[in-house]
This record gives structure tokens, sequence and C-alpha cells, in this order.
């Protein structure tokens, strides 16, 4: 089914860094090929948004920080569950900065998360303590946009939080999947799956604009 853009919609991009792509330190299988998908989308929208994840050193999601951890085991932290992942996307970086072949001149906001030593901020818009704003959703209500077409890196984590946590906050959120590569660990996509069954976040396919 074709979608009519309206001037309310933003694309929000999630994400798309050297780190979740082939050669990174979080590699996401194929996270390079949703580059030219995302291109297409942004020349759409009247309104492309970005996020970066941006750790400083010795972050708590890095498994290096906890002794006799590896990457990928989940452990219980003051504000709950958090998986623990290879050191990546640091400050300043190589592997923090956005794909070379992102190409979204018009982008208005490059968000960075994630920045802060001891929490974790998946989602664009509340860290992990599902308390903490980011400040985007104050920044798209002032700005009058309302729908979001979620799309990057990964799937099964930071668009999964981001267009859940956005639908919380009273945007409609609806993921590109074929924008989006996942990290897959066991469980991760269907539990993706289904929780946005539940709070009625929707998925598409980029064709529905596109084509
Ligand atoms: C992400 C794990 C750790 C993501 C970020 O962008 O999905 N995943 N940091
Ligand atoms: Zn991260």
């Amino acid at each position: 089914m074709q979608i009519n853009l309206r001037s309310t919609d933003a694309l929000l991009v999630i994400d798309v860094q050297n780190d979740f792509c082939p050669g990174g330190a979080l590699a996401v299988a194929g996270g390079d090929e949703i580059v030219p998908v995302v291109n297409a989308l942004a020349e759409r929208f009247e309104h492309v948004l970005l996020t970066q994840d941006w750790h400083p050193a010795r972050h708590i999601s890095f498994a290096s920080e906890h002794a006799g951890r590896k990457p990928f085991e989940t452990i219980t932290v003051e504000y709950g569950a958090q998986t623990l992942w290879p050191d990546h996307c640091l400050q300043h970086s190589r592997g923090a900065e956005l794909h070379v072949a992102l190409d979204v001149p018009r982008a208005e906001l490059v968000l960075r998360k994630g920045f802060h030593r001891g929490i974790d901020s998946y989602s664009a818009f509340l860290e992990n303590d599902h308390r903490m704003p980011t400040g985007l959703a104050g920044y798209l209500r002032e700005r009058g946009i309302a729908r979001l077409f979620v799309c990057g890196l990964a799937y099964d984590y930071c668009v999964r939080f981001s267009a859940i946590d956005g639908m919380e906050l009273g945007f409609e959120c609806i993921v590109v999947e074929d924008a989006c590569r996942a990290v897959n660990l066991p469980g991760s996509v269907e539990q993706t799956n289904a929780d946005f069954a539940k709070v009625g976040v929707k998925r598409m396919m980029s064709a529905e604009i596109l084509d």
C-alpha cells in the first residue's frame, strides 16, 4: 500500500555508524546494505533526523568493564537488565562516525545518545532506565512532527526501543523493515516483533514510499 507523506512526518535514522557495519566493532550483518535505501527514503521527507550512538571510554555497556563477563551476556545493573557489548562507538572514533555513504544532506538534527558513562541509551527518546529523556520528544513536539518513519541499526535494539518509546510518547511510529538490519541475538527479533504488535508500532517496506 502506498503511503502519502505529510509535512508533519519525519524520517528517524538510527545509528547508521561504522561500528554497526561489516568491519565494525559491533557489526550487524548487512548493516551497510541499508544505506542506499535510507538515502532514497531521506529524499522523500521534509524532515530527516539522525541518531549517533556516542559512548565515553569505560561505558557501562562494554563487557570489558565487567570482570569475567563477555560481550552479548546480559547482567543486572542499577536500572535493570543490560546486555553487554564489545567496546563500540567511542566518542570521536572512526567507528562512531556515520557511514561514509550515508547521504542525507537535509538532516536537521544529529542526536547523540549513550554519552553518560553509567547508563546506556538504546532509545532515541529515553535512556535505558526508561525515565531520563534525551530531549527528542520535546524537539519533535515543538516542531509539530507527529509521525515517525524509523529505520537504521539495529532493528532489535535501538530501532526497537526508539519506535516503542516514540509510540508511548504520543508519536505514530512506523518501522521501515528493509531499511533496518538486526543484531539477532537469540529471540531478539521475535521479541521485537511481538513488542511492536503490542504497542501498535506498524511495519512497512520502503517500496511503499519509494515506488
Ligand atoms: C545498539 C547495541 C549497543 C544499536 C547500540 O544501535 O542498536 N545496539 N549500542
Ligand atoms: Zn551502544
